[in-house]
């Protein structure tokens, strides 16, 4: 195995000293980058580039050529794992994801199981070729979709506004919902074991949705599956888990065993460092849209961010959710070079 040339993020993971914080952004390969619009133009679609290694690589490696980020997140999504259990993934042009067989009543949940992780072979060699193309410059993050997460679009068949039948299942067929996040749990821990060994140097959980349960369903159906896959993978391994709007629940989420939780940009930085910055490691917070105004105001506003975590380790940057499509790049810049400045030189 190379030895990595910048670990800073992950020493910021495990919570060690490191000469300045590393900045690493949910998304920083996508569509506010004019070159990854002309690369899915050739392609043809989202799916062509995630599917394809080699144009998987190319994206992944995208961001990292025009800033000095401190890691590489495989190009990839959340929603390959429902589509490897046979649920028919698209995406519609101009529209989010869509499933041609959601699991919504009895008989289609009772008939889920784990994937074959042959069929996710794409992404495994897609892990291996970003890491022989990183060459150790940064590590490499892989991911995956919470089980609860996952369910929110299997059960609904795509994105919705309220996930209605999903909060519905919740008093109505707990039992369904259990099910259903019962096999999420099962297939992402082996599909993240799969991915740590094919080279990922850490893995994230991305729980966008487990904000919309009340505390008690939140530890049920998003956090104790999350838990599960935790507790099973390699403990050498850093992770982190990212339950976007789950403030209530800090404390539970900060020991699910997780080596790092992300935090959106409604949640209170500081108050989190200062209550459980022994415990884990934070990451966030910046809100994605402050990168929408003029450089000096984006500057500020990560400097900002920076002195709430204040000085102690473990602490990463990134946004509070993923870059949105109408960033500037020049923006993304911006906050790279004010986050490395300001912590080189101590908050
Ligand atoms: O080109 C395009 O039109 C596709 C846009 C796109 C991109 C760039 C999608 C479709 N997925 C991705 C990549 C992606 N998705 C990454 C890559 C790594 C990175 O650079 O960060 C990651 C980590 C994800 C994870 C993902 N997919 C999440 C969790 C994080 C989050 O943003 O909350 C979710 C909820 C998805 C589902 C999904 N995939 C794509 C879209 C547009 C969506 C959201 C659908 C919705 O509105 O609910």
């Amino acid at each position: 195995m190379t030895a990595l040339a910048n670990d800073t993020l992950l020493r910021a993971l495990r919570r060690e000293p490191t000469p300045y914080v590393p900045v690493w952004l949910m998304r920083q390969a996508g569509r506010y980058l004019p070159e990854y619009n002309a690369l899915r133009a050739k392609a043809g679609s989202f799916l062509a580039l995630a599917t394809n290694p080699s144009l998987a690589t190319e994206v992944t490696l995208q961001p990292l050529a025009r800033f000095p980020l401190d890691a590489a997140i495989l190009f990839s999504d959340i929603l390959t794992v429902p589509d490897a259990m046979g649920l028919g993934l698209s995406f519609a042009e101009g529209e989010g994801p869509r499933f041609a067989r959601p699991a919504r009543d009895e008989a289609s949940i009772a008939a889920l199981a784990p994937p074959d992780l042959a069929k996710l072979r794409y992404v495994f060699d897609a892990v291996a070729e970003i890491k022989r193309a990183l060459a150790g410059r940064v590590p490499l993050l892989g991911f995956a979709g919470s089980p609860f997460t996952l369910a929110c679009y299997m059960i609904e068949g795509g994105a919705s506004a309220d996930y209605a039948s999903v909060r519905t299942m919740v008093v109505a067929r707990p039992d369904l919902l259990e099910r259903i996040v019962d096999v999420n749990a099962r297939a992402v821990a082996a599909y993240l074991a799969e991915q740590i060994r094919a080279g990922a140097d850490a893995v994230m959980l991305f729980d966008t949705w487990g904000g919309l349960l009340s505390p008690d369903a939140y530890r049920r159906f998003s956090l104790a599956p999350m838990q599960a896959i935790l507790a099973s993978l390699p403990a050498a391994v850093p992770t982190i888990v990212f339950s976007k709007g789950a403030h209530a629940s800090l404390e539970a989420l900060v020991n699910a065993g997780a080596s790092c939780v992300g935090l959106d940009w409604t949640a209170d930085l500081a108050v989190a460092r200062r209550r459980f910055g022994d415990t884990v490691a934070f990451q966030g917070n910046l809100d994605p849209i402050a990168l929408l105004a003029d450089p000096a105001s984006v500057e500020r506003a990560a400097r900002a961010v920076v002195e709430q975590a204040g000085p102690a380790p473990g602490f990463v940057f990134n946004l509070g959710h993923g870059v949105v499509p109408a960033t500037p790049p020049d923006n993304v810049a911006a906050v790279v070079g004010a986050v490395h400045a300001m912590s080189r030189n101590g908050p």
